[in-house]
């Protein structure tokens, strides 16, 4: 899909003729441009094949003509120059949450700022406020956001990272005699950020590998290149390093540079205390290499089962280990359904046919479609009257005979008091109910705690989305005391979402793990607006595989009937408390 690549081009546009002071209008129709393409639920190339761009809302002649430069050159000579007219470190200033074009500006004719280490030092010496819309406030805003673009940059979420590190394992596999391969560090533990990608290969002709890898079109810059090393930068500035190992040694190799740094350690902990030696090259008994070929051996020689690499993290693993206690991870194909999709009767792409028909290709039974509540304007919030004729059509829907039913939904906000953003009558009608928070982030811990809990003990909410509201590189999650939410989940036997957003991952690994061993369900959603995001269904996986879950504590693991039964219990069982 072309499709985020053209929307990033003409934001770009925007965003620089906005720097310059041009025409509001003129900005405002790429600004415009850029969102409806990205909201796109098609492929714009199939679109532009067919000669299907003018029918696009806010493309007209100037617009399409661009598009297909884009498609058919991979870039834009009148960006490339509008690149040009501004310094370059001007532009990303805008990457700083808070910092929009027109403070870029007066940064700019003030103070001569063209990168975010000049706006730090002066936003460290106070001396932005008292421009045009700058308090002390937002000044200690500017650097809060500058820390978070900066953390943003050095690690980058895992829903980022592993479409490159396959496609570049993809690459390699076509490309080189290559015997095995796999990708080992932080990806392979799929931890939620990632430094750099890391990649094992054995072949018969590193020297080859080595030229390919180096000169794949995503290596922008060779930083090493050796015989069995070599790293390379791709244009976004991820460092991707590749080694070449002895086959007798893959195993033990693969264990080694999967890591984490700690988890190796506490297992060549346990190696001496058997006699042996266990090192990247190997299983050793004195000088003699005794294995090292297979990742079991390692295991298997140190008396432990096979760990699989998501717990790899000192985290109670190599003794869940020792006492056979490790717990059997929920794996994809134990998943029947996704309980969090935008449908057209909000800010989503897909109609309920459109839902269900992505869902039976992804081998899932069924979807809760949650449309954002009523006051939610800007995301298409669903009025009660639109939401009654939601539960009708997929009423309606399910009464086909149709290999995946359909949850009739909402993605309820919780507002800044703590109130449902609809009355309880509408949602006693809904399968499924989520709460969010939206708005009033940056409340106290007590204010923002008391909101998540009076959503919790409504009878008719099923689950928190995105409990802790964190954004990578945007947002910092909101003080909650999680200890308190956790345990009123657990009280009042509501839900917590693993929203798989890539910018999301919320709830994440740890607090995931917490929950499930309070006995609190988890639920993962993928938040979907386009079709595509659907995907992000495995992204949820990974966090839940990290968080030690197993099928058991998992909404997505029930059957659609099943389901159907858990939710109503629940609200009859609050009714009682109450
Ligand atoms: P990151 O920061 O996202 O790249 O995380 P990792 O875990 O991929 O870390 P990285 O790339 O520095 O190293 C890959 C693996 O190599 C790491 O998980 C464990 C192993 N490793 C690296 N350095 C050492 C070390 O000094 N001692 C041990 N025992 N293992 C190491
Ligand atoms: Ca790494």
């Amino acid at each position: 899909m072309k499709n985020q690549e053209i929307a990033a081009v003409f934001k770009g546009i925007a965003d620089i003729l906005e720097i310059k002071g041009e025409n509001p209008f003129r900005i405002r129709a790429y600004r415009k441009a850029s969102q409806n393409i990205e909201n796109l639920a098609e492929d714009i190339a199939i679109l532009a094949q067919k000669g299907k761009l003018y029918e696009l809302p806010g493309i007209g002649k100037d617009l399409a003509i661009k598009i297909r430069e884009i498609l058919e050159t991979g870039t834009l000579r009148f960006y490339e120059d509008l690149k040009n007219e501004v310094p370059p470190g001007l532009v990303a200033l805008l990457s700083i949450p808070g910092v929009g074009p027109r403070t870029a500006k007066i940064l700019f004719e003030r103070f001569k700022v063209v990168s975010i280490e000049d706006l730090e030092t002066l936003a460290k010496e106070h001396k932005l406020r008292g421009l045009p819309g700058i308090k002390a406030k937002t000044e200690e805003n500017i650097l809060k956001g500058i820390g978070l673009v900066k953390k943003g940059k050095e690690r980058i979420p895992l829903g980022i990272i592993r479409p490159l590190a396959e496609e570049i394992l993809g690459m390699l596999k076509r490309r080189c005699p290559i015997d095995r391969i796999s990708v080992a560090g932080s990806v392979r533990r799929q931890r939620e950020t990632i430094k750099d990608i890391d990649i094992l290969i054995t072949s018969s002709d590193p020297t080859r590998v080595m030229d390919v890898f180096t000169s794949l079109p995503q290596a922008y810059e060779i930083i090493a290149k050796g015989e069995t090393k070599s790293s390379i930068r791709t244009k976004e500035g991820i460092a991707v390093d590749l080694r070449v190992v002895e086959p007798e040694c893959f195993g033990a190799a693969l264990c080694y540079f999967t890591g984490s740094k700690t988890h190796n350690i506490r297992i060549r902990e346990l190696a001496l205390r058997k006699g042996l030696k266990i090192s990247e090259y190997g299983i050793f008994k004195g000088d003699k290499r005794i294995g090292g070929k297979e990742e079991e051996e390692v295991f298997k020689a140190v008396g432990l089962p096979y760990i699989p690499p998501e717990l790899r993290e000192d985290r109670g693993e190599i003794e869940a280990a020792l006492e056979g206690k490790l717990p059997r991870l929920v794996e994809y194909g134990d998943v029947q359904g996704d309980l969090h999709v935008h449908s057209t009767y909000s800010d989503g792409k897909g109609t309920l046919e459109d839902i269900a028909n992505k869902a039976a290709q992804m081998g899932l039974k069924w979807v809760g479609v949650c449309d954002h509540s009523q006051s939610l304007k800007v995301a298409g919030g669903v009025s009660t009257e639109d939401l009654r004729k939601k539960v009708k059509a997929i009423r309606q829907f399910n009464k086909k005979n149709t290999p995946v039913k359909l949850l009739c939904g909402t993605e309820v906000d919780i507002d800044s008091r703590g109130n449902l953003d609809y009355p309880d009558d509408i949602l006693k009608e809904l399968d499924l109910v989520i709460a969010a928070i939206h708005t009033g982030f940056k409340q106290d811990e007590a204010t923002l705690t008391t909101r998540i809990i009076s959503a919790m003990r409504n009878p008719y909410v099923h689950l928190i989305a995105h409990p802790t509201g964190r954004l990578f590189g945007e947002r910092e999650p909101y003080a909650l005391n999680i200890e308190t939410v956790l345990n009123e989940a657990a009280q009042t036997h509501t839900a917590l979402e693993i929203n798989a957003y890539p910018k999301r991952l919320d709830l994440n690994d740890i607090y995931s793990r917490a929950a499930g061993e309070k006995g609190i369900f988890l639920g993962i959603g993928t938040d979907a607006h386009i079709l595509d995001q659907m995907e992000y269904l495995s992204l949820g996986i990974s966090v839940a595989r990290r968080a030690w879950l197993e099928s058991s504590n998992l909404l997505n693991c029930l059957s659609y009937d099943e389901l159907i039964k858990y939710l109503k219990r629940r609200g009859n069982f609050i009714l009682q408390k109450t």
